[in-house]
């Protein structure tokens, strides 16, 4: 039985349904669920978690272009991909899409810091799943915390990080749920189709979004990538027709003001890095330590390249493409500099020879719940299928 630190993820893929916690988020209302996911402090004007047919139908009749998709696909070869492990698409958003983007990004921050700084005690966590934290975060945590994502600290639940986290009260976890123009994003036909266009397929699924903001000072990202699950991970090189075939997610990350090779927060990035498929094995706090203990005796596994370090500088309005076990990290920003936007979108595939698809634990238990029940859009549905269809999970609860 889960203790108190550890978070039932996803109540719909829990395998003891049964247990008074998963069963309190079963049996409420989705309009309880929701307004337990905005407490009143929170800016929440028009928060896509509230939405009704109406509000749905208006995001579909007024939506707008957002990528110049000729540019698209000029830059895009399948194949290169594959060999590669991203691809990096330049100034592809149009000048509105770019400007509703930063704002955006801006607003979810505010909306973000609002909740650190906030009394948590007038949240209600029984409509969350769990009694009040017994911890607060320290004001120090607090303080170094605001203006930035992935700050908050959160190796346990004791002060109910993890239960925020999970149910996207922070705004940096599932933002899509608190902003309409990134709602409109996530479902927007033109980011699908570079999906299906990305992964090689028409069925895509939703894995999982969040803010990426980088103040001026932010120390810079250690290197790292990210597992897919299904026994694909830390399992060996594969050859390009077996990687092709696996659940493979793509992790879309949207730069709306781009940003320098130097001390701009910039990603960083190592090519032919996915196809040793080894996150756990690859991980290192710096440059220094990735070349020396991981790149140094590889070699790209089809051209025979030696593996490097490429250090990215991206024009305004640009987009990343990378597959999850792409080695990535994050250069450091200078403290005089300003904050870089910039947000991820996550898309997975099933895996073609067995029609698995990973669940998706990142959905946050409102939105799954939703989707089961039939209170969204057709192609959100869809995409969250892997936060409640078993079957598509095949009966796995976990991703890993
Ligand atoms: O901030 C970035 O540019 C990348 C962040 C990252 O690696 C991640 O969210 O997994
Ligand atoms: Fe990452």
């Amino acid at each position: 039985m889960p203790d108190l630190q550890s978070v039932i993820r996803n109540p719909l893929l829990s395998s003891d349904p049964d247990h008074p916690r998963v069963r309190a988020v079963l049996e409420a209302s989705s309009d309880d669920l929701a307004n337990a996911t905005r407490p009143s402090f929170l800016e929440h004007s028009d928060s896509p978690v509230f939405w009704g047919p109406a509000e749905w139908e208006g995001m579909d009749r007024d939506r707008e272009d957002i990528f110049n998709w000729e540019k698209i696909e000029e830059s895009f070869d399948p194949e290169r991909f594959l060999v590669d492990g991203y691809a990096v698409f330049k100034d592809i958003m149009l000048p509105d899409a770019r400007d509703r983007w930063v704002e955006a990004a801006k607003q979810g921050q505010w909306i973000n810091d609002a909740l650190i700084r906030a009394d948590w005690s007038q949240i209600d966590w029984e409509g969350l799943g769990r009694p009040s934290p017994e911890n607060r975060l320290e004001s120090e945590a607090i303080e170094k915390a605001i203006g930035g994502s992935q700050q908050v600290p959160q190796s346990d639940d004791s002060a109910g990080v993890l239960t925020l986290r999970n149910h996207s009260v922070f705004a940096e976890y599932f933002p899509a749920g608190h902003l309409p123009f990134l709602m409109d994003v996530l479902t927007h036909p033109k980011m699908l189709a570079l999906q299906r266009m990305a992964l090689g397929t028409h069925d895509i699924f939703f894995d999982h979004n969040q803010l990426l903001t980088r103040p001026g000072g932010y120390s810079g990202g250690s290197w790292h990538s990210h597992k897919i699950g299904g026994g694909h991970d830390d399992c060996g090189t594969a050859d390009l027709n077996t990687y092709r075939a696996q659940p493979n997610a793509v992790l879309n990350i949207c730069y709306p003001e781009g940003f320098e090779a130097e001390d701009d927060g910039g990603l960083k990035i190592v090519r032919g890095s996915h196809l040793f498929r080894d996150p756990s094995g690859c991980r290192f706090p710096d440059d220094e330590a990735m070349e020396r203990e991981w790149l140094a005796d590889r070699t790209h596994p089809v051209t025979s390249e030696p593996l490097q370090i490429e250090r990215l500088s991206l024009p305004p309005g640009s987009l990343v493409c990378c597959l999850s076990h792409a080695a990535h990290a994050v250069s450091p920003k200078a403290v005089d500099k300003e904050t870089r936007w910039a947000t991820l979108y996550c898309y997975k595939k099933a895996d073609e020879r067995t029609g698995l698809v990973l669940p998706s634990h990142a959905v946050p238990p409102v939105w799954a719940v939703k989707a089961q029940r039939g209170e969204l859009p057709k192609v959100l549905t869809e995409l969250f299928r892997p936060s409640y269809d078993r079957e598509l999970t095949q009966g796995l609860t976990d991703p890993y």
